[in-house]
């Protein structure tokens, strides 16, 4: 199932958050896999420092439903100083609706 999220990225940090994503940690990526997520792609909205994430999800978690392992747990702490956080480090997520999708 494909789902979609924003997230807020702190104005100024595109190109440190491309950077840092570039290099993402081999084990969080593997994480993510294992996890059943896919085809995953976050879009920035320079206007508004939006951050959109889109991912195929084959089981019953999306990414940012991992926050109980700790390699997530590490990556959310080591990206809050760029974007918008809750008090425990994870990134503020806001669920998408699908509108409209075309295969
Ligand atoms: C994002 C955010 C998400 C994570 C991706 C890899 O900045 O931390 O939760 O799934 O990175």
């Amino acid at each position: 199932m494909k789902i979609a999220f924003k997230m807020y990225l702190k104005p100024g940090y595109k190109d440190e958050y491309q950077q840092r994503h570039a290099a993402i940690w081999p084990e969080l990526q593997q994480l993510l896999k294992d996890a059943g997520i896919s085809d995953y792609t976050i879009f920035l909205d320079e206007e508004t420092n939006t951050l959109f994430g889109v991912q195929q999800q084959s089981g019953d978690q999306s990414s940012q439903e991992l926050g109980t392992t700790d390699i997530v747990k590490r990556w959310w702490a080591y990206m809050a100083d760029i974007m918008e956080t809750n008090p425990d480090f994870s990134p503020v997520t806001i669920p998408l609706t699908s509108v409209f999708h075309m295969e």
